[in-house]
């Protein structure tokens, strides 16, 4: 069969739309299919896995333990998978959410190659009308963003990309294809977490690679290697029930929650404690004590710590100081996790050029003039972000009660109850929305704690009968208000990242994601939804 036009594709009416066949759509569809919802996702790609559909970057890898990137709503499925390495691979993930589309004969309801352009209520009939790029119009009940954190790539507006005659790509939006790197000389932006693993994968393979970097990111050894079947033998034998327990987890995996704070031990003791997670390798480094992203002295210590490593790998001191992050706390923006990333500055072909000194002026027809150089390139990598968190929604035409866009209504800053619903918007529900835990988190986790609650919710609508359910503007304010005093709390807002839409120009200075952990959020939505969905407004058919 061919699955990019399931048979019932003319078919206009449907229960819910579910926007994205990545890790959040596909379990969407898996449960509302469950509860004989007629279902059907649009999804842009021409096949399922979203951000690992499209992120086939050179080095493309989770920094997530494999362990706890999976979903754990099958325990057949959580048994019989086997990862092979300690962090996933791109490809390796992709072939699970294939394996996991297949195994659940998931794709009958996924129409590929789709855009969703627009989805706007009708206040009369009380049914979402959502449009395709392909002009088909479809009405349903229920629509879930199910749009990604990270989907919305960013490519700077640099003057003269388009004389440019050599190639260019974005990080996210990769050639299916790959790309031979060989005797090329190759030009990536951006240091963040996918230019920290493009880039010494590139290297080996590039004539010569010159890093544009604007700011130095934090990035710690991944340790990346294959899979302990110690250690898979022990989560196996209790899958089901660690599963359970990561979801009450700060961050939704098997990272121990520190006990002790930097500052009450001795520098000998914390110096142990650092070194020891820097051997272990992995995001667990940031939770060798407390509070560090919430007390400063703390931060500087461990910030200094990462810097003695950049220096002690780095062989020229200069380049090494020009890799040294001093302008914002560590775990500010995202950590990054690398293999081989600083050796990378030791090699003769790679060249760091420093963006702070000399700003990029323009892309050339042959290259990228800097404020004194021109670097001849044969081909640009923008590893340059994206527009998290609200620019993939914001790309749909969304309006709700009486017309509203919700750009207008998010101009100041993305606002949701629980990252979940939006006053005035019925029915509509985004998956790790803004305002949920979501990036700070392991996403699967996070994920299917969203999905879960989501399809409760329309399971208690359709039981009762009932019509819509829609924030009330006074709980979603209350939520707001408790999500920024939280991220104020803490030292994330002195970071220009994408956490804070720093990142794109003209967006909101807001601190978008919910900071006071994913075990106390799920708690808190399971009391929500236990008082009758407290603080929705919902209403009878
Ligand atoms: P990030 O983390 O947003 O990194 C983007 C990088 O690109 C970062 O170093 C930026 O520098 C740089 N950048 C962006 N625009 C420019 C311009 N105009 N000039 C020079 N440099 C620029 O994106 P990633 O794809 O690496 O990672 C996204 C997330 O995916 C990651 O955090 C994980 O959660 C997975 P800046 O710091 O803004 O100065």
């Amino acid at each position: 069969m061919d699955h990019r036009h399931p048979p019932d594709a003319d078919r206009g009416e449907l229960d819910a739309v579910v926007v994205g066949a990545g890790f959040a759509g596909l379990y969407m569809l898996y449960r509302l299919r469950e509860m004989g919802l007629r279902t059907r996702v649009f999804e842009m790609g021409s096949d399922v896995g979203g951000t690992w559909y499209w992120n086939r970057y050179p080095g493309a890898r989770c920094d997530s333990d494999s362990m706890d990137y999976s979903y754990s709503f099958s325990e057949e499925l959580l048994q019989e998978w086997e990862w092979t390495s300690r962090y996933p691979d791109q490809a390796e993930i992709l072939n699970y959410l294939r394996h996991v589309a297949d195994r659940f004969d998931l794709r009958r309801d996924i129409q590929f190659d789709t855009r969703v352009t627009a989805a706007h209520f009708d206040d009369t009939t009380q049914r979402w009308a959502v449009t395709t790029e392909q002009g088909q119009h479809l009405t349903a009940k229920y629509v879930v963003m199910a749009t990604g954190c990270l989907s919305a790539q960013q490519v700077p507006q640099m003057p003269g990309l388009e004389s440019f005659r050599g190639d260019w790509y974005h990080t996210g939006g990769w050639p299916h294809q790959g790309v031979d790197f060989t005797s090329k000389r190759v030009g990536i932006i951006g240091t963040g977490s996918s230019g920290i693993q493009a880039i010494p994968v590139i290297a080996e393979q590039a004539n010569h690679l010159y890093v544009f970097q604007r700011t130095p990111n934090y990035s710690l050894p991944a340790r990346n290697g294959p899979i302990d079947p110690e250690r898979v033998r022990e989560l196996k034998a209790r899958y089901v029930e660690y599963r359970k327990e990561i979801r009450y987890s700060r961050g939704g995996s098997g990272v121990p929650a520190p006990t002790k704070s930097a500052l009450e031990v001795s520098p000998d003791e914390r110096q142990r404690a650092y070194e020891a997670a820097w051997a272990r390798g992995g995001i667990g480094f940031g939770s060798t004590f407390t509070e560090m992203t919430i007390n400063k002295e703390a931060n500087d210590i461990a910030a200094e710590f990462v810097r003695s490593k950049i220096r002690a790998t780095v062989h020229d001191p200069e380049v090494a100081e020009a890799l040294c992050p001093y302008s914002y706390p560590i775990g500010t923006k995202r950590v990054c996790l690398d293999t081989n990333y600083y050796e990378t500055y030791n090699r003769p072909n790679v060249t760091l050029v420093d963006l702070r000194k000399t700003p990029i002026e323009a892309i050339t027809p042959d290259g990228l003039r800097t404020s004194d150089t021109e670097y001849a390139l044969d081909s640009i990598v923008f590893a340059t972000g994206y527009n998290a968190m609200t620019g993939a929604l914001l790309a749909v035409d969304i309006r709700g009660r009486g017309g509203q866009p919700l750009r207008e209504r998010w101009e100041a800053g993305p606002r949701s109850y629980l990252g979940i619903g939006i006053a005035g918007f019925p029915n509509l529900f985004t998956i790790t929305g803004p305002g949920s835990p979501s990036v700070l988190t392991n996403m699967p986790v996070a994920i299917e704690q969203h999905v879960e609650w989501v399809s409760d919710c329309v399971a208690y609508l359709e039981e009762r009968c009932l019509a819509t359910i829609e924030p009330a503007p006074a709980a979603e304010d209350a939520w707001v208000e408790h999500v920024s005093e939280l991220g104020n709390a803490t030292l994330f807002p002195l970071a220009n990242s994408w956490y804070m839409g720093a990142n794109v120009p003209g967006k909101p200075r807001v601190f978008m994601p919910y900071v006071g952990g994913l075990g106390v959020y799920t708690r808190h939505c399971e009391q929500i939804a236990a008082n009758g969905y407290e603080g929705f407004v919902l209403t009878a058919g």
